[in-house]
């Protein structure tokens, strides 16, 4: 009854944001504003609140990062009191030529209150250990209530009332052939 009721105001949501922002492809829901960024390599995560839950502003947004995701950093953000939590990884990870074993593993903005009409984003710079789908899990807390971003969903079937922010990790690009002629350009800066 409760999650008919939270689904259909999501709806009325997000066709109003379609009728607003017709040439955009806004969505309503907590979202990544953009969707998939290549492996091996830092990326901007950026989270994209459209509305508070069920009427209700927002006053803290925590986002959980999954397991092939070994390093974040928050972006600060005014009005707003960062915070985070360190663990240790799932597994070790290789970032850029070091092994970490434990990093940020959550982040927590809490300020606003961002009213349910306004929309705002969160920003984490990610380090992206693994190709594949990665899903963040994101807690929207609102003056009354709160929203679990946290259902998988990969873009078919039916879509959950609330959808985890997911990622795709493209594999990294295969590396152009090196040189084998011993005058090559790095070669030579490597002797002199
Ligand atoms: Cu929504």
């Amino acid at each position: 009854m409760q999650t008919q009721s939270l689904k259909m105001w999501c709806l009325k949501g997000f066709i109003g944001a379609l009728s607003t922002l017709s040439a955009l492809s806004a969505e309503a829901h907590v979202v990544l504003t953009q969707k998939s960024a290549p492996v091996g390599g830092y990326f901007r995560a950026q989270f994209m609140v459209g509305h508070g839950c069920e009427g209700s502003a927002t006053v803290a947004v925590q986002v959980d990062l999954p397991d092939g995701v070994p390093v974040a950093r928050p972006q600060p953000k005014s009005g707003w009191t960062l915070s985070y939590e360190t663990g240790p990884l799932a597994e070790p990870a290789n970032v850029h030529g070091k092994m970490k074993t434990e990093g940020i593993r959550r982040v927590i903005w809490r300020g606003g209150p961002l009213p349910d009409e306004q929309y705002d984003e969160f920003t984490l710079l990610v380090f992206l250990a693994k190709p594949g789908e990665q899903r963040f899990r994101v807690l929207q807390t609102c003056e009354t209530g709160q929203n679990d971003w946290a259902e998988a969903y990969s873009g078919s079937g039916p879509k959950p009332t609330f959808p985890a922010p997911l990622l795709t990790v493209t594999p990294a690009v295969e590396a152009a052939p090196v040189p084998t002629d011993d005058s090559g350009a790095t070669h030579q800066h490597h002797h002199h």
